[in-house]
């Protein structure tokens, strides 16, 4: 049994001329979740990261779609890794590193992570469909981008096979899901240390 060392939970509001954005994150949750974005694949993806991470994620966006999706996906990112930073607090007592292989029929894609304080972001997936309803896949690298700038993880996804679009991106969500449940984890032998022989996990602040 884990106990909890503090409420890790976390509220963002970001506001600006091309986005409005509300997240809530709680950790310690069982994988709720309401995703509104105004692009139902991209809310469908949000739910697999929270169905699979156990993480509860509340997620109102209202972005300038009529533009495109860019905006939209790359501040979601943004903001829901910022969320999940914040959450963390000082990372005492977390497992750290994971990572994961999640198979999805033809395709398999591999997810590791470190929640380093060292933001980076390893995107190897080629998407062979140019779009998925409304969305330019080239816009999914942007919001893992975004996601691990703000959440200061270091995060690798490379899909390995694959050839339908759809399983592809899912499986790299669902794969990110599987690695960061295990990843933000409290590790009972260990939950008065931050894992590091530095002493600390917040990057260079
Ligand atoms: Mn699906």
């Amino acid at each position: 049994m884990t106990k909890k060392i503090h409420d890790r939970t976390s509220t963002v509001d970001r506001n600006t001329n091309e986005t409005e954005i509300k997240v809530n994150v709680n950790l310690d949750g069982s994988g709720k979740h309401s995703i509104t974005t105004g692009l139902p694949f991209f809310d469908h993806m949000i739910q697999q990261l929270s169905k699979h991470s156990l993480i509860d994620i509340d997620i109102k966006c209202n972005g300038d779609l009529e533009i495109d999706s860019h905006h939209t996906m790359e501040d979601v990112g943004w903001a829901l890794g910022k969320a999940i930073n914040e959450a963390l607090g000082d990372k005492k007592g977390i497992k750290r590193y994971s990572f994961s292989y999640l198979p999805m029929d033809e395709c398999l894609t591999r997810c590791c992570i470190d929640i380093s304080g060292r933001p980076w972001l390893v995107w190897n997936v080629f998407l062979p469909n140019v779009t998925i309803k409304y969305i330019e896949t080239e816009i999914f690298k942007e919001f893992f981008q975004s996601f691990s700038q703000s959440a200061e993880i270091t995060l690798h996804i490379e899909n390995i096979y694959g050839q339908n679009t759809h399983h592809i991106i899912e499986s790299c969500f669902k794969s990110m899901a599987v690695s960061l449940r295990s990843a933000i984890q409290l590790d009972f032998r260990n939950l008065e240390n931050v894992p590091s022989t530095k002493g600390t996990l917040t990057g260079n602040k």
